[in-house]
């Protein structure tokens, strides 16, 4: 059935749930990890790309651009930026190493990629350093060649030479064995857009007029205090963060200096852009933060990232800009009797509301939202529709039992 990932480190179909979690295999030391690449066929040869380099940066923008995800329809493509790519591949300690190309002997074209990013993962009580692996891509041309676990294969090693042995991934298909699974909803914005290019449809008993009003948000925040993240809230965003984050089986454990590279680095340049009023020139990401008047204590944060997609089959437009709901965490969560149904769920709805507002203002077609953290109880208030879309989360060489539908990991993919 699966002839690669039967011969991997990671639980197999159908096998039960463990006794304890922990390791498949043990770690090894560096000195007894093979040293020499893998052999990829005649005419290919292995590549680490400088993603700080523009021109290389280019390279992998380009193959992703054309390569890389796209719906079951193939109406849409995920279009990752070059300023995302650069952002998502070089957090704090990221190794060059581990950005892997394949290319062609003959011309030096890029024709394949996967890469991994160090981080700090919680799984129930055990806190692993694992490698986040993301954009996994073989040119159109190559497929289904078995190149894939070629460099599944030269990415582990690479891992392991840096004495790393777990590693989280999502992924669309289902391979063994998913250790959660969410889906994708949309909170529809940009509403003529979205129907134009078929992303939406108007329901039977709808007017495309009723879909517009129905939808429609205010043009300013909500929450008093509610203002774009500075340097100088770093410090409570991330413990705002890591205090929350213990509501979750599963979430990441980020130093100061991860949470300034994720919330505050991908702000882009000092100048607004064309696109949207709220929207910065390279502009990545989106953190906001609650200054409560009275105390001026930090008391909640949201933050979403830009992630646009080519519609494949259009013309006037070209891409569906997209934004994701990424990280957030609010203080309500721990008053005394904040349970899912009550105080924490108004306070999530008022917040993530806000996060809709911005993304709006920003010139948004479509916010999106996975079902992970406490996202499920708000969506339906905010109006977010079910996707056809899955999201398996996976751990490599690492054993658990299933993690109740929501989790707190949110890797960009
Ligand atoms: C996938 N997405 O099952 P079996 S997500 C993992 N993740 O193996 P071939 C995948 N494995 O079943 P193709 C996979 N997709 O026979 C396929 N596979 O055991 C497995 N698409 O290889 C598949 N990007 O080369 C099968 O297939 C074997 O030419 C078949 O290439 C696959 O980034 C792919 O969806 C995905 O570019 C590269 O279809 C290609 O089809 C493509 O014959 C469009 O491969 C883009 C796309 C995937 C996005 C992602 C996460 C990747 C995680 C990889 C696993 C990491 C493990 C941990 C490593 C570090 C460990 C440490 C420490
Ligand atoms: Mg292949």
């Amino acid at each position: 059935e699966h002839k690669f990932w039967a011969t991997q480190p990671v639980p197999q179909m159908g096998e039960g749930p463990p006794e304890e979690d922990g390791y498949i295999e043990p770690s090894r030391p560096v000195d007894q990890v093979r040293q020499t690449p893998y052999g990829l066929p005649n005419g290919y040869e292995w590549s680490t790309l400088d993603i700080q380099d523009p021109d290389q940066n280019k390279e992998v923008y380009d193959i992703l651009s054309r390569n890389y995800v796209e719906d079951d329809y193939a109406a849409f493509r995920f279009q990752y930026s070059a300023e995302f790519l650069r952002w998502a591949l070089t957090p704090p300690g990221y190794h060059q190493e581990w950005h892997i190309g394949v290319r062609m002997t003959s011309n030096k074209k890029l024709i394949a990629f996967i890469s991994g990013v160090p981080m700090m993962l919680r799984v129930r009580k055990n806190v692993i350093p694992v490698s986040e692996i993301n954009y996994l891509c073989v040119h159109k041309k190559l497929r289904s060649k078995r190149l894939a676990p070629v460099l599944i294969k030269e990415v582990t090693r690479q891992c392991h030479l840096k004495g790393i042995f777990q590693a989280i991934y999502t992924a669309g298909v289902v391979i063994p064995t998913p250790v959660s699974v969410c889906r994708y909803f949309h909170r529809s914005l940009n509403i003529p857009k979205l129907i134009e290019t078929k992303f939406s449809y108007v329901p039977r008993n709808m007017t495309l007029a009723r879909m517009i009003r129905v939808n429609k948000l205010e043009s300013k925040t909500s929450l008093p205090g509610l203002r774009e993240m500075e340097e100088k809230d770093l410090a409570h965003v991330a413990d705002l963060f890591r205090r929350y984050m213990q509501r979750f089986d599963m979430a990441p454990i980020m130093t100061l200096e991860e949470a300034r590279h994720n919330f505050l680095s991908g702000k882009g340049t000092g100048k607004l852009g064309s696109a949207g009023k709220g929207r910065r020139i390279g502009q990545v990401t989106w953190s906001y933060v609650v200054e409560d008047p009275e105390t001026q204590k930090i008391t909640d944060f949201f933050s979403f990232y830009s992630l646009p997609s080519t519609i494949i089959n259009d013309t006037k437009y070209g891409t569906l800009e997209a934004a994701y709901l990424y990280y957030y965490a609010t203080e309500s969560a721990f008053e005394p009797v904040a349970e899912i149904s009550g105080q924490l769920k108004q306070r999530l709805t008022s917040l993530i509301g806000d996060a809709l507002i911005v993304g709006n203002e920003a010139a948004f077609d479509v916010f999106n939202a996975l079902t992970l953290m406490d996202n499920v109880p708000v969506l339906g208030d905010l109006k977010f529709g079910v996707g056809d879309g899955f999201l398996n989360f996976y751990l490599y060489n690492w054993r658990t039992t299933q993690l109740a539908g929501m989790n707190g990991v949110d890797g960009q993919s």
